[in-house]
């Protein structure tokens, strides 16, 4: 490939992110390519291809706003996509918008480079360098680089082995086998659901147990699809002025002002339409630990009540955290599932895993001989897939370097030092806390809008100040410290990542707040960026 082109904007990744960052780019004049790694597009709605793999959110919600002939042409089949479904509309806005001629698939970026004299970056793949641009857009998602346990003997094991983030494009049987799933976060408890359906024997191997509720899967019948679309402005509007992007009907009292009795109500209402609505039911169940505590004991009991085998139901409601500080899990069918003969939960709390053998997994007190293992075992996320590349910005400063003890970013989008470099839902945004399509949307609208001011100044360069930097550190962090999600240990935090500095991540006041701060920095000139 030849370096010899060099364009306004170059977007790695092709999700849902990357996808609208290169339609915005283009829209507004500027020359832009996209580079992904995968061969379609997608991003985690293509790799996480595993039976079961749904979204967590309605896709009334979680799907593109920007525009309205796209949103009312577009009919989702059911309330929550599928994993097939969701790559299917990224497949059709791709084309709709003419983007696939300013994509290469195939390629993954593993090295951008800043040149300060020239002020251009310089991409490059293993192969070799693969162009070069003024601004490049990293879009490579917060939950993209699976994570492999290091549990001695994996390679040792003679049977099909599977992390449910690298799922071979091919269907797989699971029936007469006897497997072990090892995780139980949202990925492990929608394949176990799935493979419970066919295997012989299904091992649920859970450490930390989750908190887990039903979602209303249901398909979206012609006249109630048109009926939603009807009201498609007014849903957008509120989803804007809800904390997590999607609009829950949030009832405006405090949880302790209610009866416990009148809490259960709410909650039991809630209950079956599922989702992270439960969540929401009152606006301080994240921040007040007695209202949380209400809620865990809701759905501890809820689980009481469905699970028949006593030791089970202990083990799977035995969270000694508060509901939200870990990501809820949307499972429908997970705590029945348990009611199966053939579905045994393992306890790998009380008794770890010691060892993967070559016919099965050895815990401290049992062996448990499968053909198969599952892993569920989630992400290096919110940083793993922007420091897999070689990111090297003024001075030859590595991004590595610079977040050597954790990330450090302004408004999670532009860290000190890397001029011209933006992360869409990077550390410090609300992104993983949030209705990710809607804060891509804001993230991509606020760095076009920035393209487009550095152009009309004649600008050539925008990067934070470090001392902004630091304030937004602060500031995410205190927000985080006003509520309960630094009362566990989570991933929000770097915590399943041995060696990962503990830095939590994700900013947790809200997509409206976020979005407030975001706007009154355009309105002022971009406080807290030079350009030059
Ligand atoms: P998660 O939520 O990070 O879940 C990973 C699970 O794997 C979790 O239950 C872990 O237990 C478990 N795990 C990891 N390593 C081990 C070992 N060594 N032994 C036993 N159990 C282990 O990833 P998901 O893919 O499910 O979900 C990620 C996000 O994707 C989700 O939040 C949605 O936003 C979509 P642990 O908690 O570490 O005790």
């Amino acid at each position: 490939m030849s370096t010899d082109k060099t364009y306004d904007v170059v977007v790695v990744g092709a999700g849902f992110a990357g996808l609208y960052m290169l339609h915005r780019a283009r829209t507004a004049g500027l020359s832009a390519h996209l580079y992904e790694a995968g061969d379609a597009v997608g991003g985690t709605w293509y790799w996480n291809r595993y039976p079961g793999a749904r979204c967590d959110f309605e896709s009334l919600d979680y799907s593109y706003s920007f525009d309205e002939t796209l949103q009312q042409e577009w009919d989702w089949p059911e309330r929550y996509s599928g994993q097939k479904e969701i790559q299917r509309y990224l497949e059709h806005v791709t084309d709709r918008f003419g983007l696939r001629a300013d994509i290469t698939f195939g390629t993954r970026v593993t090295g951008a480079e800043f040149d300060e004299a020239e002020c251009l970056w310089t991409l490059s793949a293993a192969s070799g360098p693969l162009t070069r641009a003024h601004h490049v857009v990293m879009a490579t998602g917060s939950l993209s680089t699976p994570r492999l346990p290091d549990i001695p003997g994996i390679d040792t094991f003679a049977g099909r082995r599977f992390h449910t983030a690298a799922w071979p494009d091919e269907e797989v049987d699971f029936t007469g086998r006897r497997v072990a799933v090892i995780g139980t976060g949202s990925s492990g408890v929608q394949v176990s659901v799935e493979i419970a359906k066919q295997a012989e024997h299904l091992y649920v191997l859970q450490r930390t147990p989750s908190y887990v509720v039903p979602a209303l899967h249901e398909p979206l019948d012609a006249e109630t699809l048109a009926d939603e679309k009807t009201r498609y402005a007014e849903r957008r509007a509120l989803a804007l002025r809800a904390p997590l992007g999607v609009d829950f009907a949030t009832r405006p009292e405090p949880t302790m002002s209610l009866s416990e009795e009148d809490c259960r109500a709410e909650f039991e209402k809630r209950w079956p339409v599922g989702g992270a609505a439960i969540l929401a039911a009152f606006p301080d169940l994240i921040v007040d630990a007695e209202a949380n505590e209400r809620l865990a004991n809701y759905l501890k009991d809820k689980v009481r009540e469905i699970v028949e085998d006593p030791r089970t139901a202990e083990l799977l409601a035995s969270m000694d955290y508060p509901v939200g500080a870990r990501r809820l899990v949307v499972g429908p069918g997970f705590h029945t599932m348990f009611n199966q003969p053939n579905v045994e939960l393992v306890d790998v709390k009380g008794s770890p895993i010691v060892e993967v053998t070559p016919t099965g997994i050895r815990t401290a007190d049992g062996s448990y001989d499968v053909d198969d293992i599952v892993f569920a075992t989630g992400f290096d996320a919110m940083t793993g897939a922007l420091l897999a590349i070689d990111v090297r910005g003024r001075g030859g400063e590595s991004l590595a370097e610079h977040w050597a003890a954790g990330p450090v970013t302004y408004l999670g989008l532009q860290a000190a030092a890397f001029p011209n470099l933006f992360l869409i839902t990077g550390p410090g945004s609300p992104s993983v806390f949030s209705n990710m399509v809607r804060s891509i949307e804001q993230h991509v609208e606020f760095v076009a809008d920035l393209l487009v001011a550095l152009r009309e100044r004649g600008a050539s360069t925008v990067e934070p100040t470090p001392a902004a930097e630091a304030d937004w550190v602060r500031h995410v962090n205190d927000v985080a410290g006003q509520t309960l999600m630094l009362r566990t240990a989570s991933w929000y935090m770097g915590a399943n990542v041995p060696g990962k500095p503990r830095v939590f991540m994700p900013y947790v006041g809200g997509v409206p707040a976020y979005r407030e701060i975001c706007d009154k920095v355009a309105a002022n000139g971009y406080d807290g960026l030079v350009i030059a």
